[in-house]
């Protein structure tokens, strides 16, 4: 049976920092608890990707938390990572599932409720909505209300994480919405001392309910 714990999803990326800083961030990360990472590279060689997927994965065993690999279902099948995550513009969800297998983790971006009912219905483990905020990270992206999010959560039975410029101080925006967790880079990845970051972002989400 595939299990696995999306409330404080970890998006990492290692743009601006040194392999070893960058290595050494995500290893704070899952000290402070972080419950699943997902490694999202956007201008490696597919070869550096593969290099870079198999140091992490080795910290993630390490904590015992899945690895998701964004948008590349052959880095994550090379490494074995846990699981594979796939936006609207990337390998369609049936395809990744398919080459994925049954037991892997496939998650999906969906911004409507239609997306998020086809992403479950070809085979979609979780889905990650938003940008609930504006976001300083590289990607193209469209905000997502409050509402559609809500949607969501009702239309589809499998765990949705809310993403986009969250943080402790806005998080209680999602208050009484019935997400399985949230996902998070800018929030972890920049913040002085990543293990505390992860430790307070949790506490947080535990004071609202959220996960
Ligand atoms: N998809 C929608 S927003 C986003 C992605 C990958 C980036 C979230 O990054 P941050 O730094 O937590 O706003
Ligand atoms: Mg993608």
């Amino acid at each position: 049976m595939k299990s696995f714990d999306s409330s404080l999803y970890f998006i990492t990326d290692s743009s601006n920092y040194t392999e070893q800083e960058f290595l050494s961030r995500v290893e704070k990360a899952l000290q402070g608890g972080v419950t699943l990472l997902q490694l999202r590279e956007k201008d490696k060689t597919t070869r550096e990707y593969i290099e870079l997927a198999e140091k992490v994965h080795n910290l993630t065993q390490k904590y015992n938390v899945p690895l998701i690999i964004d948008d590349r279902v052959d880095v994550a099948l090379a490494i074995d990572a846990e699981g594979v995550h796939v936006g609207q513009s990337d390998m369609p969800v049936t395809l990744a599932r398919k080459l994925m297998g049954k037991d892997k983790i496939v998650g999906a971006t969906t911004k409507t409720v239609e997306q998020a009912k086809e992403a479950f219905e070809q085979g979609a483990d979780y889905l990650g909505v938003g940008a609930i905020y504006p976001t300083t990270t590289k990607v193209k992206t469209v905000l997502t209300s409050t509402d559609t999010l809500r949607g969501i959560c009702s239309a589809v039975p499998i765990p949705v994480n809310a993403i986009g410029g969250l943080n402790k101080d806005n998080i209680d925006i999602l208050e009484g919405i019935e997400i399985s967790g949230i996902c998070v880079v800018s929030a972890i990845m920049k913040a002085d001392d990543p293990k505390t970051a992860t430790e307070e972002l949790k506490a947080r989400a535990k004071e609202l309910n959220l996960c």
